[in-house]
């Protein structure tokens, strides 16, 4: 039986096509929205039908609700799947959906809002005994407040924006004597970036890992884990590289790990695909820091070792059907790895490159995926984020993966933007990343000239 007829997807790009094919996969009826800037976006003819819904600005296209909605109303859908980033954290668009009677592919109204605010997940992560960063119980009111804890649980400290996300509204004070500026700083950022300057504060974990556990919980209570992701590799808060499993989870902390992120859902009443965000210190101690409610662009990573399609549950979630696996059908097999191929320069700082791609030559062959929407003959729009699409491998072994990799990184070719490629053909060579030695500062230690 199929969960849907027909779903509109509320996105772009290689999500919106990702999206589509596990729609076609299950005899559902798909529908593309467009922006005048995608309006040759490959993703389009994948679809059964397409809309426009406006200009070229994300304002007011792909994050105007009521443009969407109208689309969806117009081509009598049952569902919205709004993929990653745009709506797809966003409680009022869910609470809408909900309200025009649409199911909204993703958790409940309740579950973005609560996850959503940090302070609020780091409180009901305390109270389901998943390890936290030391640090204060709740919001921060004032400055002598902040001092007290910070004292209490020992400098250095970071102060973290509750609505903050990408880095933003986040400040370190190593010491006493500096704790009132980079509190300040990270009140009036927040209150910018976000309009809410609330913060909270943590110990600051130096050099972590950080590793995601993937979740799938249904409308009945039922949660399972599909072991971790390590992202360590990011450069100013944007993921380069993701791999499954992380070179640093053995057997017995994956199922304490996945047990807290099991706990943690179960306890906000979580339902659909989500993401347990946890650092990793050098001592192998992990603590819990954010709940991502979305699919995430690296989910297909975990596809590979689980064999399990997540957008595809998410959908049969969204329906109402119960979860098709049991934890003990988890298995995690081999080692897969993800590399973002954006349109940027990497010898100018990654500044986007958009422009006309001339020619384009996917990579292939045995253990290789590549989910882009970029041909020969795309226009990378400037409009939206820099992504072209993920080459992802799946091997035995990690160092199967990482020669598979660099194969596939040598085969793709993309003319007429500058992309991504040749930089993680350095980084798939470099002896630290070899031997898995990452954490989250590796990008600017050992890559970036300063
Ligand atoms: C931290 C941390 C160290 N200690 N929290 C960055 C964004 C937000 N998602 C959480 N982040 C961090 N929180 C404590 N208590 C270091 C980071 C961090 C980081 C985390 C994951 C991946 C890359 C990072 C890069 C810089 C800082």
């Amino acid at each position: 039986m199929k969960p849907f007829s027909r779903i509109l997807v509320a996105n772009r790009g290689e999500i919106a096509q990702r999206v589509i094919r596990a729609c076609r996969e299950l005899g559902i009826e798909s529908v593309a929205v467009y922006s005048e800037a995608d309006r040759h976006a490959s993703y389009l003819d994948l679809a059964d039908h397409k809309v426009c819904i406006g200009p070229a600005p994300s304002l007011n296209s792909y994050l105007d609700i009521s443009k969407i909605i109208a689309a969806a109303e117009i081509t009598d859908v049952e569902a919205i799947h709004p993929g990653y980033g745009f709506l797809s954290e966003n409680p009022q668009f869910a609470e809408i959906c909900q309200s025009c009677r649409i199911q909204f592919i993703g958790p409940t109204v309740d579950n973005i809002r609560q996850l959503g605010d940090k302070a609020m997940a780091r409180e009901l992560a305390m109270a389901s005994e998943v390890p936290v960063v030391p640090g204060s119980p709740e919001i921060v009111e004032d400055e002598e407040e902040g001092l007290r804890i910070s004292r209490e649980i020992g400098f250095p400290v970071l102060i973290k924006a509750v609505a903050g996300g990408g880095g933003r509204g986040m400040r370190i004070a190593r010491e006493e004597s500096t704790f009132v500026a980079a509190y300040q700083a990270a009140r009036t950022e927040a209150a910018n970036a976000f309009k809410n300057s609330d913060v909270y504060i943590e110990k600051l974990i130096e050099k972590p890992r950080h590793v995601e556990i993937q979740i799938l919980a249904d409308s009945y209570g039922s949660v399972i884990h599909l072991g971790e992701r390590d992202c360590s590799l990011q450069r100013r808060h944007q993921k380069l590289v993701e791999e499954s499993p992380s070179p640093a989870v053995d057997d017995d902390l994956r199922a304490r790990m996945g047990a807290s992120a099991v706990n943690l859902a179960k306890a906000s009443g979580y339902r659909g695909a989500g993401t347990v965000e946890f650092l990793l210190d050098r001592e192998g101690n992990y603590y819990f820091i954010e709940m991502n409610t979305r699919i995430q662009v690296e989910h297909p990573v975990t596809e590979m070792v689980t064999g399990i399609d997540l957008v595809q549950e998410q959908i049969r979630i969204a329906s109402g059907v119960p979860l098709r696996y049991r934890q003990e059908d988890i298995k995690i097999n081999g080692h897969a790895m993800e590399c973002r191929i954006n349109a940027e320069d990497p010898s100018r700082d990654f500044a986007p490159s958009p422009g006309k791609i001339v020619d384009f030559r996917a990579p292939g062959g045995m253990g290789v995926r590549l989910d882009s929407h970029a041909y020969s003959g795309y226009t990378v729009p400037s409009n939206y984020d820099s992504l072209l699409g993920k080459l992802i491998v799946h091997r035995d072994t990690r160092e199967e993966a990482i020669l598979t990799m660099r194969r596939a990184l040598d085969e793709f070719t993309i003319e007429g933007v500058h992309t991504t490629i040749p930089f993680y053909s350095e980084v798939l060579q470099h002896f630290h990343f070899v031997k898995g030695n990452l954490d989250t500062g590796f990008i600017e230690e050992y890559l970036i000239d300063a």
